[in-house]
């Protein structure tokens, strides 16, 4: 844990009790400050001394600071009645993040931010520097809370992925290199809109210290910050990662694709920063393993291959997996986001036939009539099952079954893990030999 003990004698709010809030209040309790601690939905058990009430309850005019949750909003569409009354008293309204970067203002900091990408980024990132010997430690977006974090101390390195939520709420952070990335419409609801969504990356590059590094992704939108970015004379240095300036990647199976080349390249130039070379870098490359749910080998029949990249929600991040593979039996669906596929549907060259799921089947279907062969499957797995049938019979030197949905999972699934989840399970089932016997008969 992280202890943020300038707040010892302090009164705080934290507002919002799951993952990242109960970890504030943990943090908070243990540097001695009083905590007022309130959730609308869900009300965990708290340390002792903290005091569970109502916004409307909180000594308003005694609080240093109400910690909030990167789900709740504090300005768009509407800000949570305590961020109103927050506003009202003039209290700030913080992260943990911020907490973090009050605790640790002489930390080694690495932050990454971006609509896809950040967390292959952050991982590599942490892999890379772990291989050199270095103490990390990683946090943030990715799942664990800062404030749960072990201190990697005054050598090591703590690697933040950032949430253009959690950008809105750090004013304090400080970053010896940081990067923004494929910056795509996401979350437009929270931010007003798209010029608010950039303003909160935006806040990650404005971070970057004096003689700091800051990276920005060969993408239309993160190379337009570059402008200012680079118009900064307070910055050393602000890069942009060339796709074509990657490292050979070809003995890392989980480094697929043309958008894996970009995230290593990222990836290499913040290493480069804390003193590590290209050639570390390579060599250290072929013993990283990617990430759950993200472009993830899961199982492999004869030549006939099984990809899960559930944790492709938008049209964007599938368009990227469908670059990376030949002879592709596409799984596709769920809760579409705005603008349904996307550029996936510029993407459909290797994609043998796509096979719809969930709510959106019918208007991917639309999208795809006339450009790639389809079919409605309802369920991931009658997908699966209809995909490998396939891929058996007309691909069996070589086919690549992904599920790459371009939607979000809530319509069958809790999340994008779940599904993935599934999707596994699914798959072993499929390959399992009592099973296809069971199928044949
Ligand atoms: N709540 C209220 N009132 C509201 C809304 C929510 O009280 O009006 C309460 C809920 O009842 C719940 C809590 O707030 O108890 C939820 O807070 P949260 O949504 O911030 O969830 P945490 O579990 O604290 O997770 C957060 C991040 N969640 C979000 O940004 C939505 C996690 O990112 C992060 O991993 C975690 O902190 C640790 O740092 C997840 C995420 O979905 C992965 N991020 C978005 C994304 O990647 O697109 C931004």
């Amino acid at each position: 844990m992280i202890i943020p003990s300038h707040m010892s004698g302090q009164t705080l709010a934290v507002l919002g009790l799951s993952r990242s809030g109960m970890a504030s209040v943990a943090a908070l309790v243990a540097a001695g400050a009083r905590v007022y601690a309130h959730d609308d939905r869900n009300s965990p058990d708290l340390p002792q001394g903290v005091k569970r009430a109502a916004p409307a309850e909180w000594p308003w005019d005694e609080l240093t600071a109400m910690v909030i949750s990167p789900g709740i909003p504090h300005l768009h569409p509407a800000p949570h009645v305590a961020a109103a009354m927050a506003a009202e008293h003039h209290v700030p309204v913080i992260s943990d993040i911020d907490l973090l970067m009050q605790a640790k203002p002489q930390a080694r900091v690495i932050g990454i931010t971006g609509t896809n990408g950040k967390s292959t980024v952050v991982t590599l990132i942490k892999h890379i520097l772990d291989s050199q010997g270095m103490a990390t430690a990683l946090g943030g977006n990715i799942g664990t809370p800062v404030l749960a974090l072990d201190d990697p101390g005054k050598d090591g390195v703590i690697i933040l992925e950032l949430s253009s939520y959690q950008l809105e709420t750090c004013p304090n952070l400080s970053l010896d290199a940081g990067a923004v990335i494929n910056i795509t419409p996401d979350h437009l609801d929270r931010h007003g809109g798209w010029d608010g969504y950039v303003a909160a990356k935006a806040n990650l590059a404005r971070a970057v210290k004096p003689g700091g590094m800051l990276v920005l992704g060969d993408d239309p939108a993160a190379s337009s910050l570059a402008k200012s970015s680079l118009a900064a004379s307070s910055l050393a240095q602000a890069v942009i990662a060339r796709h074509d300036n990657a490292l050979d990647r070809t003995d890392c199976p989980d480094l697929t694709g043309p958008h894996n080349a970009a995230n290593t390249e990222i990836a290499t130039l913040i290493a480069g920063h804390f003193g590590i070379t290209r050639e570390d870098v390579a060599h250290g490359l072929p013993r990283f393993k990617g990430l759950a749910h993200r472009m993830e080998t899961i199982a492999t029949s004869g030549a006939i291959r099984f990809v899960n990249d559930s944790k492709a929600t938008n049209g964007d991040a599938a368009a990227e997996a469908l670059k990376s593979f030949d002879a592709i039996y596409w799984i596709a669906g769920g809760t579409s986001k705005d603008g349904g596929l996307g550029p996936a549907i510029n993407q459909l060259d290797a994609v043998k036939c796509a096979y719809l799921i969930g709510d959106s089947a019918e208007n991917f279907a639309t999208e795809l009539t006339g450009k790639c062969r389809h079919q409605l499957c309802g369920t991931l797995s009658q997908a699966a099952a209809a995909a490998y049938h396939d891929a058996q019979r007309t691909s069996p030197d070589g086919a690549t079954i992904l599920l790459s949905p371009a939607a979000a999972s809530f319509d069958q699934f809790t999340s994008f893990e779940h599904r993935g989840d599934t999707f596994r399970a699914i798959v072993q089932d499929l390959l399992t030999p009592t099973s296809q016997e069971a199928r044949h008969v």
